[in-house]
């Protein structure tokens, strides 16, 4: 039996010598709206001390250039397949969950005696581009199943007929969007407008920053040095990716020089499986006052907000707009950004006040450094925090909730044997013959079967343009998950625990039986409160184990075929997906 590992070993990368590269800035109005993006195959150099990686990268970087867009101004962007072979990430299921040392090889470098997955090796160039947050119609949505092949021009026009908000452009490609964004191919995308700009906030170098945040994973040479070749690596236990190196921006826990001023970050999670639970220390003790939350996935909130008590979490996609004050700050001040939270996500809390013990490597999280700030330089902008934000949207209104339709989603986790287990979506319709789902709320009880198991089966969901839905999504798993829906944003209306029971063999290829009940497990320690800053315009939104969350949610922009999906990107290409049709009413008499 081996101890527990309660402490990292010294990482085998100095935290905190790189300088956070900004990504290159591509501003439409500058090209009247017309962009060309080639995405190819180039080179990278992650930290000083790694040799460079080969890397697929939009404009062949990493991460690609910032798309800056204004609000009702379209943008037309060609984008150019010009991705040759080899493919640049060495996939791998390692033997073993654990080193001989009872390491996790996950917190390793190297493959940990895995064979290169050659099907991984053999990848040619396919992808589609998908702009996560993007009001698109649907044909330049980015279909995960329409997909260009090197060579084969595709154009696609964003209307931009949306609020201000940091989205993000990424691969979707069927089955493989884990290794093709995990070998580089995501960029950020800003949208503007005027209600930003009458609010004067930071907009632009030097105080507005972007901080997309990843993880990755490197090979051992011979000698036992690390070299640039990116890894995934997952093991017999855990199907996700969680690298061990913590990547801002394309460096590995870079530092940030910042003047005492105010700065506006614009925060992605844009790691295919982990979440982060963000905390600021100073001198060892945590931060929280100079931070203030402006923003979520789709811009501004109504008025700003304190980060949570125990650090600010960001599951796959989800997006934070903050402004942190380092005014007060003598030069040569440090402020370092640690990680809290285990993998995979469970929820489960950690407390602020032991951050600085948070490496867990059992928790598949050796390293929790993700970002230093440096203050250096003279005073500079003051900054007053509007407490006014948002204006444009008010929650739903009880009376269209009152009749709109509902929709009920459980998420579950299939055992397949020697295969990774299979995460699906069981689109949940009146009850009929066969396995039931119940769930009750002690009063009522709802009686469903499953419509719809996996991405391929027949679409149920037809949302009407301009009403509202809600959307059930009751999680079944251990783990927490990313839900994402395509097109318009969500609010979230509820976050409820529940306690259920899976009979013996209840999870099939198709069909659930399961017992729900709203009401909490006695040993189940999370809160499943909604944080103040999902009370926004959301895209991506956790569900917790043993917990049911519900959103609102109105497509008004456009009809047509679209998708929703869990955001963990493994769990994604693994069948975490299913398809919805927006339809206008006026075409409802024709259909049959
Ligand atoms: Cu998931």
């Amino acid at each position: 039996m081996n101890a527990p590992l309660t402490h990292a070993k010294p990482a085998p990368l100095a935290p905190f010598v790189d300088a956070l590269p900004l990504p290159s800035r591509l501003i439409a109005l500058e090209h009247d709206g017309r962009l060309t993006v080639s995405i190819r195959a180039g080179t990278h150099r992650f930290h000083r001390d790694l040799p460079v990686s080969s890397v697929w990268g939009f404009e062949g970087m990493v991460p690609g250039p910032t798309i800056e867009a204004e609000r009702g101004r379209p943008v037309t962007v060609e984008w150019l397949n010009e991705l040759k072979g080899p493919f640049p990430v060495l996939d791998t299921v390692a033997p073993e969950p654990a080193d001989a040392d009872g390491v996790p090889v996950q917190c390793l470098p190297g493959l940990s005696g895995g064979e290169p997955n050659r099907h991984a090796a053999g990848l040619t160039g396919h992808t589609v581009v998908h702009l996560h947050g993007g009001l698109t119609p649907a044909s330049y949505d980015g279909w995960a199943e329409n997909l260009f092949a090197p060579g084969q021009p595709a154009v696609f026009d964003y209307p931009m007929d949306q609020r201000a908000a940091l989205l993000w452009y990424h691969d979707h490609v069927m089955g493989i969007t884990k290794l093709d964004v995990y070998a580089g191919l995501a960029g950020l995308w800003i949208v503007r407008d005027e209600r930003e700009r009458e609010l004067e906030l930071p907009e632009g170098p030097p105080f507005e920053v972007p901080l997309l945040i990843q993880d990755r994973n490197f090979d051992l040479d011979e000698h036992g040095r690390l070299t640039g070749q990116l890894v995934h690596k997952t093991d017999p236990e855990v199907m996700e990716a969680f690298p061990p190196f913590t990547v801002v921006n394309g460096k590995v826990w870079p530092v940030l020089e910042v003047r005492p001023a105010t700065y506006r970050f614009r925060v992605l999670n844009g790691s295919n499986a982990r979440t982060y639970r963000l905390v600021v220390l100073h001198e060892g003790a945590p931060e929280r006052e100079r931070i203030t939350q402006i923003g979520t996935d789709h811009g501004l909130l109504r008025a700003p907000v304190p980060l949570p008590q125990d650090g600010l979490v960001l599951a796959s996609a989800e997006r934070a707009d903050l402004l942190v004050d380092f005014s007060d700050l003598p030069p040569g001040s440090e402020l370092t950004v640690l990680n809290t939270a285990r993998a995979p996500f469970d929820g489960s809390p950690f407390p602020v006040s032991d951050a600085e013990n948070a490496a867990d490597p059992e928790g598949l999280l050796p390293y929790p450094q993700v970002l230093r700030f440096r203050v250096a330089g003279e005073p500079a902008n003051s900054v007053s925090i509007p407490r006014k934000l948002a204006t444009d949207y008010e929650a739903p209104p009880a009376e269209a909730l009152a009749g709109a339709r509902r929709r009920a989603i459980a998420l579950v986790e299939r055992e397949m044997g020697d295969e990774p287990n299979m995460l699906t979506m069981r689109e949940l319709g009146p009850a009929g013959d066969g396995p039931l789902v119940t769930v009750s709320d002690g009063d009522e009880t709802t009686r469903y079967r499953v419509v719809a198991a996996h991405f391929e089966d027949a679409t149920t969901f037809f949302p009407m343009l301009g009403e509202y839905e809600v959307w059930q999504l009751i999680n079944l798993t251990g783990d927490t998950h990313p839900i994402h829906l395509h097109l318009d944003p969500f609010q979230i209306l509820s976050r409820q625990p529940i306690r259920y029971e899976i009979p013996e063999g209840g999870i099939g290829g198709r069909e659930l039986a399961a017992t729900v009940t709203l009401a909490r497990e006695p040993d189940d320690e999370l809160d499943h409160a909604i944080d103040d800053n999902e009370r926004g315009l959301k895209d991506t939104i956790r569900v917790n184990p043993n917990e049911i969350v519900e959103i609102a949610v109105r497509f008004n922009s456009y009809s047509g075929r679209y998708m929703y999906h869990c955001h963990i990107l493994e769990h994604e290409d693994r069948d975490m997906m299913r398809p919805f049709v927006t339809m206008a009413p006026e075409l409802m008499p024709f259909m049959a």
